[in-house]
């Protein structure tokens, strides 16, 4: 496989300031969910990448920029880019799309759900990363999530072991009426033989 040179990555890394700084993508998911979104949705550092914070450009090793560079020039998709900027998340976005028709969506942010793929849920937590996106819930966060929809999910996930426990429960609740039904016409029987027995020898 190919090396790109590293002066060419340096080239990219300086041509494409723009790429990493996406406010019309945090401005729609904000307006969108009406939710208080901050960076870390996407990003490594909840403040966004420019600083020299962890997960920030300005804290990056050599060998950090060098993937950084390679990120960025992940134009198409299925590059696997890794960005030691970007969040799983964000990084499963440039893979998927490809950094180029990223970038085309900043004018358009509310159509990057319908580019994501349908089946991907990197949190298994049974909401579909595109929907998380539009819901401005964390897509790498199983616990974070509109509540209906979680609870319908893990309703799914548990449905046979809450039979198996109801089942259980109402086994357990016949089976006991039964033992005490039994219990009951043993001492009214043990009653009655006494009553008979006094009867006959008085
Ligand atoms: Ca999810």
């Amino acid at each position: 496989m190919m090396r790109t040179s590293p002066i060419i990555l340096l080239v990219l890394f300086v041509a494409t300031p723009a790429l990493h700084a996406n406010p019309e993508f945090h401005r729609f998911i904000v307006k969108n969910s009406g939710r208080s979104v901050d960076c870390a949705l996407c990003h490594v550092n909840r403040d966004g990448p420019e600083g020299t914070g962890p997960g920030q450009v300005g804290h990056l090793t050599p060998a950090e920029l060098e993937k950084l560079g390679r990120a960025r020039a992940a134009l198409a998709p299925g590059m696997k880019p890794e960005s030691p900027i970007l969040n799983l998340f964000g990084n499963h976005i440039i893979n998927s799309i490809g950094k180029q028709k990223f970038a085309e969506l900043r004018l358009a942010p509310e159509q990057l759900a319908k580019t994501l793929p349908k089946d991907s849920d990197l949190d298994h937590d049974g909401i579909p990363d595109a929907q998380e996106y539009l819901d401005g819930t964390h897509p790498l966060m199983k616990s974070d999530g509109r509540p209906w929809l979680l609870f319908k999910n893990n309703l799914r996930t548990n449905l046979l072991q809450i039979l198996l426990a109801t089942g259980a429960t109402v086994i357990g609740l016949f089976g006991l009426r039964h033992l005490l039904n039994g219990f009951a016409i043993a001492v009214n029987t043990d009653e009655n033989d006494e009553d008979e027995n006094k009867e006959q020898h008085p």
